[in-house]
């Protein structure tokens, strides 16, 4: 039985990568940081938690003390990196917790695992915030497009990035960097923009509010779903030769279109709802994604299941069922 070990398993991604793996027969094992209400540290893991599926280990990528010591007793075949501060809007706010976690965090858990379990394999969440305003020629983002990012989050993505590169090339250590772009789900912090829209959709359709505070409209992304995406992680460390892939779906859409169809879904006008709030602008935006992820398509044999579409019918049903409504019903 293959051990894998998920840092921030409950986070968006790692509760899906966690069910992935079990469901392949892996011994799951994942990180959480403490919290004073100690519910919300398993909120999205808690189904398998409560079944005995996977286990659990206090660890914080800023304590590389932590990290050793669980490297130590699991001795996992694989390990992904999902844990860190992942909001851009955040990183402005704290940019230099952000630099600490999702930066150094990863140089210690390299160093945690060059010391103690360098025969691992591992995958690093870089991202497409990555690239910045870069654009290739063609209008898409690839492998090989230039990274200059826009945000204190980036910097750090492109930070952890790097020391991957070097340490994969410095000490023959098993790497994978998986360069995805937005990938979204109901399990999605709704203080992202797409869980943020459908969320606020469906409570107005309900009558629970009455408008929704964005930033601005015009940005565009290239939006997959994070179980999608969870395969994609899984497929790069199943290849024998580290390396650097792209995961997106190739299609985008603006923040406008993620509105316009989240309400008429609902049949709702999203104008007579949506008011721009400048507290939702960033310093700094970065304007449009659109990812070429044919590298990993034709060498890895990855293709997504949802579109843009069914994926955001997902997401209103999850939260009309969550406020317990029969979408026939409205
Ligand atoms: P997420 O939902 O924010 O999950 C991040 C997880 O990391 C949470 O469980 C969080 O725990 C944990 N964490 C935060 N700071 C930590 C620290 N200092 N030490 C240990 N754990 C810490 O993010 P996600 O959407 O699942 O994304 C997974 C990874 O992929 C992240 O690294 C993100 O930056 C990257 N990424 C995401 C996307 C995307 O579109 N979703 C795209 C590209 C890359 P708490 O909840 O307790 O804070
Ligand atoms: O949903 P977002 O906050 O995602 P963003 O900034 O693209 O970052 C996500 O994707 C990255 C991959 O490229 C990940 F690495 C990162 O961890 C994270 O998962 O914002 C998407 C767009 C932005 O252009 C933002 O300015 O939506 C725009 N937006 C407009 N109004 C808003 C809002 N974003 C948020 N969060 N809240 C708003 O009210």
């Amino acid at each position: 039985m293959k051990k894998a070990l998920i840092t921030g398993i409950n986070g968006q991604d790692g509760s899906y990568l966690a069910e992935l793996l079990v469901n392949k027969g892996y011994d799951v094992w994942g990180t959480v940081k403490r919290n004073s209400v100690s519910e919300t540290q398993t909120t999205r893991i808690e189904h398998l938690r409560e079944k005995e599926l996977i286990n659990l280990e206090y660890a914080d990528l800023t304590d590389m003390a932590s990290l050793v010591r669980v490297l130590q007793k699991i001795q996992p075949d694989e390990i992904y990196n999902l844990a860190a501060q992942s909001h851009v809007r955040v990183s402005f706010d704290q940019p230099i917790y952000t630099a600490n976690a999702t930066g150094l965090g990863t140089l210690n858990l390299l160093e945690a695992i060059r010391m103690v379990s360098p025969n691992s394999k591992f995958y690093q969440a870089s991202s497409s915030e990555m690239f910045g305003n870069n654009i290739d020629e063609d209008g898409f983002q690839r492998e090989t497009t230039p990274m200059t990012p826009v945000s204190p989050y980036g910097c750090a993505k492109v930070f952890s990035y790097n020391i991957c590169n070097n340490y994969r090339n410095s000490y023959n250590m098993k790497i994978w960097n998986g360069i995805l772009f937005n990938h979204e789900s109901p399990r999605r912090g709704t203080n992202f923009v797409t869980n943020k829209v459908v969320k606020a959709a469906v409570r107005i359709k309900l009558g629970l509010q009455t408008e929704l505070h964005l930033g601005n409209l015009e940005a565009t992304r290239d939006w997959g779903h994070a179980k999608d995406y969870c395969e994609a992680m899984w497929l790069m460390l199943q290849t024998d030769e580290p390396g650097d892939y792209v995961c997106s779906t190739g299609v985008s859409h603006s923040v406008r279109d993620l509105c316009f169809y989240t309400f008429k879904t609902l049949d709702l006008k999203w104008q007579d709802y949506v008011k721009i709030d400048s507290k939702h602008l960033r310093p700094e935006e970065l304007k449009d994604l659109k990812g070429d992820s044919s590298k990993l398509r034709n060498k890895v044999g990855w293709k997504p299941k949802y579109t843009f579409e069914t994926m955001i019918d997902e997401m209103v049903e999850y939260w009309l069922e969550h406020y317990k409504v029969k979408k026939e019903l409205i």
